[in-house]
């Protein structure tokens, strides 16, 4: 399955295989989008094919639904499962107190839904998301198309009030035309270099009329497993 992998993707491949240890027969499992959860996903869908493990996945994404389905992990829908007993999912930037910047993948509103819906949250990354501070990583916001562009504006005006480096949003794009998400949302994503108060910015954000959800996870993750290049994992 892995061949030759480069230093990141081995870091990836080696996070997601240790992931599926928490992952037992009989379990409703949240299944994460992005390249790290995909290798969980296919993990995953070994020990469902050859070793006999009974899971049932609640997909975070279409292309994980695909994923998932064509590995032979059974796909219900969270509404079928109605609670999730572990959420595998990756990230964009963690911090030493385990929240995150998630979404550069553009599925930060169901990733949220599901893995708030979780008894446990593991996450799955590759050693050079650690920060000290989050937001590096531009912050995704997901927002309803109608009226993006005063939305937009509304939240630049809201960031010069608030402690961050930077303060500019642009709409996510794909190719000429703005990504959609699999809700038909669009994604601003918000250039804040740092930002000093993550409680805060999560909560004020999602009062802004037009914002559907935004990709801080506070007091979400319960674990992250770090995979290094070396083939080194830690779990935290
Ligand atoms: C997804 O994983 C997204 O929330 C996040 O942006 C992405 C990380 O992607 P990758 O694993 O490819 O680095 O959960």
């Amino acid at each position: 399955m892995t061949g030759e992998l480069s230093p990141i993707d081995k870091a990836k491949f080696v996070a997601a295989k240790r992931s599926v240890d928490f992952v037992e027969d009989g379990m409703r499992v949240g299944l994460g989008t992005g390249s790290t959860a995909a290798w969980m996903v296919r993990c995953l869908g070994e020990l469902v094919c050859e070793d006999g493990l009974k899971i049932r996945g609640v997909p975070t994404s279409t292309r994980t639904a695909e994923l998932a389905r064509e590995v032979g992990i059974e796909v219900i829908s969270l509404d079928e499962a109605r609670w999730i007993d572990v959420t595998i999912d990756g990230a964009d930037e963690f911090d030493g107190n385990l929240n995150l910047i998630k979404g550069g993948g553009g599925a930060l509103l169901q990733e949220k839904i599901v893995a708030t819906a979780s008894d446990q949250m593991v996450v799955i990354t590759d050693a050079g998301k650690e920060v000290e501070k989050l937001g590096a990583f531009p912050l995704p916001v997901e927002v309803i198309p109608f009226g993006w562009q005063t939305t937009k504006s509304l939240i630049e005006e809201l960031l010069i009030s608030m402690d961050v480096l930077g303060r500019d949003a642009s709409l996510r794009m794909n190719g000429s035309r703005p990504f959609v998400t699999d809700e038909g949302n669009y994604i601003l994503d918000l250039h804040l270099g740092r930002i000093g108060d993550a409680h805060q910015m999560a909560m004020v954000l999602n009062q802004m009329p037009g914002v559907v959800e935004n990709g801080l996870f506070i007091d979400i993750c319960d674990v992250v497993v770090v995979g290094f290049g070396d083939g080194r994992v830690e779990t935290r």
